[in-house]
């Protein structure tokens, strides 16, 4: 750790495994029970039932918070090292508000010291910033892939805010004064903000240094730059492909400004495990729900 980082960050990234690469013998496991998302991004297909496929947004199965923690229970006693709950999807976490806040009490009224993570678009963090501190959570990503509406209106299909669908600029300015006024208060509370970036080469690539430098400035703790995934089916499945040279160029360019990481997985929102080996194939199936 550098010698400015404090005793809590030190403390909050010691057994994160996504925080801070030094803390890789711990596992995470991410709970799928945020199916639906209010925004479109031109990058996403989300796939349910995909069991090959190892990127954000799949997932085998959609569970119900009770579900989730049935099955977190059978993961805690298989996994000694499980330190992380994650809700990364296969939607918005916030977008499933009252799945989501479920979840969490039922995995805290089990285990008070399990972290919690989100990850979310942040278009909703306005109004549910101040109870996700209020549960605990301590650790937020929030996916910021530019500060420029005129780039957002060209990576976002639409935004649904409010009972409204939003497009071009329109949406890609609310979402992103959503996105920075969520960070800014998460992070005046002492939540550790990793802000991932999806680097898509010849629409935000040059401008991501902005980006890096705008969310340092609102308070981010990291940033983590990814590279596009192009989804077979989605709107960019022909763009082009970002190389590891052309990312770790980027990410070492904006290491000079922030905190960054090189380890992500870009894992599935079913993920188990250590960062470099996804066991959730061996839980799958491993709870029944209710049938509807
Ligand atoms: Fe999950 Fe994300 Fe929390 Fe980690 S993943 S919600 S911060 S516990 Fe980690 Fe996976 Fe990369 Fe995400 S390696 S995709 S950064």
């Amino acid at each position: 750790f550098p010698e400015e980082t404090s005793l809590d960050t030190m403390l909050k990234t010691s057994k994160h495994p996504c925080y801070s690469e030094c803390a890789h013998e711990y596992a995470r496991m991410h709970i799928p029970v945020a199916p639906k998302c209010n925004i479109s991004c031109n990058y996403c297909n989300r796939k349910y039932d995909c069991l090959h496929e190892s990127r954000p947004g799949v997932t085998s199965e959609v569970l119900t918070p009770q579900g989730a923690y049935k099955k977190y229970l059978l993961v805690k006693e298989k996994l000694p090292n499980l330190k992380v709950i994650g809700i990364a999807g296969p939607g918005d976490a916030l977008a499933n508000f009252e799945e989501t806040k479920k979840a969490i009490e039922l995995i805290r009224e089990n285990d008070p010291e399990m972290t919690i993570c989100i990850s979310t678009n942040g278009l909703m963090l306005p109004e549910y910033a101040e109870e996700l501190v209020q549960l605990g959570v301590r650790h937020v990503t929030i996916t910021i892939n530019t500060i420029d509406p005129k780039i957002g209106a060209s990576i976002y299909k639409w935004v649904y805010y409010k009972g409204k669908i939003l497009v071009g600029e329109e949406g890609a300015q609310v979402l992103l004064n959503n996105q920075l006024k969520g960070l800014t208060y998460l992070a005046s509370k002492g939540v550790l903000c990793k802000v991932n970036i999806v680097m898509v080469k010849g629409l935000n690539d040059e401008h991501i240094p902005e980006v890096v430098d705008k969310v340092k400035e609102c308070g981010a703790f990291m940033t983590n730059i990814m590279p596009l995934i192009p989804a077979e089916g989605s709107e960019f499945e022909d763009m082009p492909l970002v190389s590891n040279k052309e990312l770790n160029e980027l990410r070492d360019k904006c290491s000079l400004n922030l905190k960054q990481m090189y380890h992500c997985k870009q894992c599935r929102a079913d993920a188990i495990g250590q960062l470099s080996q996804d066991i959730s194939i061996e839980f799958r199936g491993s709870v029944s729900e209710p049938q509807e």
